[in-house]
Formats: C-alpha cells, structure tokens, sequence
C-alpha cells in the first residue's frame, strides 16, 4: 500500500453516531463525511474497521534528557524530587551529545508506537556546556517529519541559585530553545523564587516565546509561586502562553486560599499541566498517614473552565523508575488519582491528552476538520471508555496524509476464541 492516503473508512469520531470517511489530499483534510454503511476501502484508503479516531496524542511535559537513566550512577532511594535533582546532577556529569540523542530517540520511538505527534521537552541548561541542549537541539531537525518536538530551556538547580544561572539561560535561547523554563520552589529562597519567575517572564516576553515552569512541585501550602505566575502573566497579558507544571502545592492550598487563587488563575488564562503517575510517586514522600496525592486540582480548574493537560515527566529517570510512552496509563492514572471516574469525565477525558495539550503548546492547526493538516491516530476501540479500558497502543498514526506508524489489529476476542 502506498503511505500516501486518500482517505480513512469506517472510522468513528468521538460524540458522533456512525462512521465516517476522512477525505484527504496534499496532506490535508479535504471532507469528514457520514458513511451509511461499511465500505470496503480501495488501495489508497485505510481501513478504521469502526474503531475510534482522533487527533494524535500530545505529550506536553517530559524530561528527555534524563529519560532511560533510572539507576545511574545510582538508584533514587528516598523517592523525593530532591533525591531525584541529586542523582541526576551526578549524571549529568558523564552526558555526551551522543548518549542524549540515543536515549531520546529511543523514547521518541516508543511515543510513535503509541500515536504521539507533538511533545514538549524540558531540557535542563543547568550545565555549563549546555551538552543535553544541543543534542536535543539537532534531534529535533532529524525527527520534524515523525513528531513536532518543543524544546524548553529548563534550569533544573535553579536561575538565581545557580552559578551563571541567567547566562545559561539567556545563551539557551540563542542557541534555538522555544520555551523559557524555571523552577521557583527550588530556588534558595522565597524572595529569589519571586525573583526567577519575575526575570523568566520578562526574558520569554521580550523574545516572544512561550513560558513553561515547573511550579510549586512540593507538598508545601506554603508554595505560592503559582499567584506569581499568574499575577506576572496577567500584567503582560500573556496568559495563553504561559504554562504552569505540576503545582502540586494546589493540593495542599486550603480552600479559603484557592477561592481567591481561582479568580486570578481564571482572569490570567494560564494552561496547566498535571503529571499523575510522577507526582503520585515523588510528593507524599514526607507524610505519615494520611498521605497526600500531591496532586494538582485537576476537576476544579476544568470546573473553572481552565485548561488542562496530563503528561509523562519522566520515562525510567532519576525521579521515577517506570513509563512506557503510553499516555492512555497516565490518563488511567489520573482519572483514578483525581476522582474523576465519573462517565462525564471518561466521555472527555481524551481532551487531557489531545486537545488541552494541544492548547497548552500553542499548535495553531489541531483537530479534525476540513482545512486541516491529515493528522490522526487510530485508537483500539469504539468509544473513549473503550479505548481507556483497553489502553492498547495505537492502531495507525498519520502525519499530513502519510502513515507514520502502522500494526496489525487484534482483537481480545479473537485471542480468546483462537
Ligand atoms: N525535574 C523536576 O524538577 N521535576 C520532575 N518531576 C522531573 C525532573 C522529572
Ligand atoms: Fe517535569
């Protein structure tokens, strides 16, 4: 078969009844037509066999620097974020560009298989050689036809607390970062956190690009560098922008606090960005029973019309020894973690990781219509509740008209009958 289609059959849409054909040419969706009943596709077509389609998957927030390290030089014991920083700056030492770009790749090929086309990566500049930022920065030109990689200037030991902290950042962006990274409750002290978010986003608003932090990743209510985020974003009227990671502190805020918290996210228009598998492991770490989640709190910033996207973080790194590339587990996870296995929320929960994210990275051409690029992924199963129970890889995975990535469907019923 040629990798150029005309079309998808027999494929079903999400909130739709029936199926539909997804005309394409020049790589771009032509029609999205009704079908009234099965066809048998030509040459030139794919066959959906009434299984759900839709936009690719986005990975909105993973560390692909680090990722397939878990162990080196030694394990993370204590299973903190900190143990994690301490770990990982021991590596850090021994990374060429040519072990981060085989480590990468292999991630990348594992988030193919599972129908991901856009990832934003946070790269830690925290290295006087930038070593990990360059790997990244040419791996990126190489795999643009599989997968559009963002790549953020990430200061994992801090902007303020590290030496030549703003230098490194500054030379990041030179050297081609697209997003301004930061990590405020890492920093010394409160008043340099303020400080780190303050001087970030005056950098990404002078270079006009997009800001994506690591915010508030502790189970202290006392973090507030969220607020600051927020209230900096809406000065700069440049909510949209600007993503805040993790803010697990949300978690541990009390509701007092988060009414009036709400009102400012809400006037900001921030995007967020929740990790369930990676902060249900890191935060907690220092309670007795009960234990936190350290978990953001995802229904209520939906509730309040916010958006809002799950991510990996991590694939075996120093923080978190597990991850197969497979959004569909996190997405399981953290419906779980965050109550939301209510149908209403499963019926929509493939927005977390398709929609919002793509809302979250700014990609101006997503979704599935006439007009847009041929970009779309075959699920294994009729409805979303389906496709969550299931959590199988992708069926196909196509990229403006081609397919990227094809397999062989097989049923659990066959499986059983066989
Ligand atoms: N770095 C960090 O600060 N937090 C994380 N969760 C990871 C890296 C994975
Ligand atoms: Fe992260």
């Amino acid at each position: 078969m040629s990798h150029h289609l005309d079309a998808i059959v027999n494929a079903r849409l999400q909130g739709k009844e029936g199926l539909f054909s997804l005309e394409m040419a020049n790589g771009r969706f032509t029609q999205i037509r009704p079908q009234l009943n099965p066809v048998i596709p030509t040459e030139k077509q794919l066959d959906a066999s009434a299984n759900l389609v839709c936009s690719p998957f986005v990975e909105p927030h993973i560390h692909l620097d680090a990722a397939l390290t878990a162990g080196e030089p030694r394990w993370n014991k204590s299973g903190t974020l900190f143990e994690g920083i301490e770990c990982w700056s021991e590596r850090k030492k021994s990374l060429n560009q040519q072990d981060v770009i085989t480590r990468a790749s292999q991630t990348l090929e594992m988030f193919a298989a599972h129908g991901i086309q856009y990832v934003r990566t946070h790269v830690d500049v925290t290295d006087p050689k930038l070593t990990a930022l360059k790997a990244m920065l040419e791996l990126k030109e190489r795999v643009g036809h599989l997968v559009d990689l963002q790549i953020v200037a990430f200061p994992q030991e801090g902007i303020i607390s590290f030496p030549n902290g703003k230098a490194l950042m500054e030379e990041s962006i030179r050297l081609g970062a697209d997003v301004v990274g930061g990590i405020p409750h890492f920093e010394f002290t409160r008043d340099t956190g303020v400080e780190s978010v303050d001087w970030l986003m005056e950098l990404a608003h002078k270079h006009d690009l997009s800001v994506d932090v690591h915010c508030d990743e502790i189970d202290d209510p006392e973090s507030r560098f969220l607020e600051v985020l927020a209230a900096k974003a809406l000065k700069l009227d440049y909510g949209t922008r600007v993503s805040a990671s993790h803010t697990c502190a949300m978690g541990s805020y009390n509701d007092a606090y988060c009414s009036r918290l709400f009102r400012l996210l809400q006037k900001s228009d921030l995007r967020f960005m929740c990790m369930p598998t990676e902060n249900l492991h890191l935060q907690g770490r220092f309670d007795s029973y009960p234990k936190r989640r350290g978990i953001t709190r995802v229904p209520e910033l939906l509730e309040a019309g916010l958006k809002v996207a799950f991510g990996q973080d991590s694939i075996r790194d120093p923080w978190y020894p597990m991850g197969n590339g497979n959004l569909l587990r996190t997405l399981d996870t953290g419906l779980h973690a965050c109550h939301m296995l209510g149908m209403d929320w499963i019926d929509s929960s493939l927005e977390l990781i398709t929609d919002n994210g793509a809302a979250a990275l700014n990609i101006s051409e997503y979704g599935i219509e006439k007009g847009l690029p041929a970009r779309c992924i075959i699920l294994q199963g009729e409805t979303p509740y389906e496709v969550l129970l299931g959590q199988q890889q992708a069926l196909a995975s196509i990229r403006d008209g081609k397919i990227i990535m094809q397999r062989e469907y097989k049923s659990p019923q066959s499986a059983l009958t066989n």
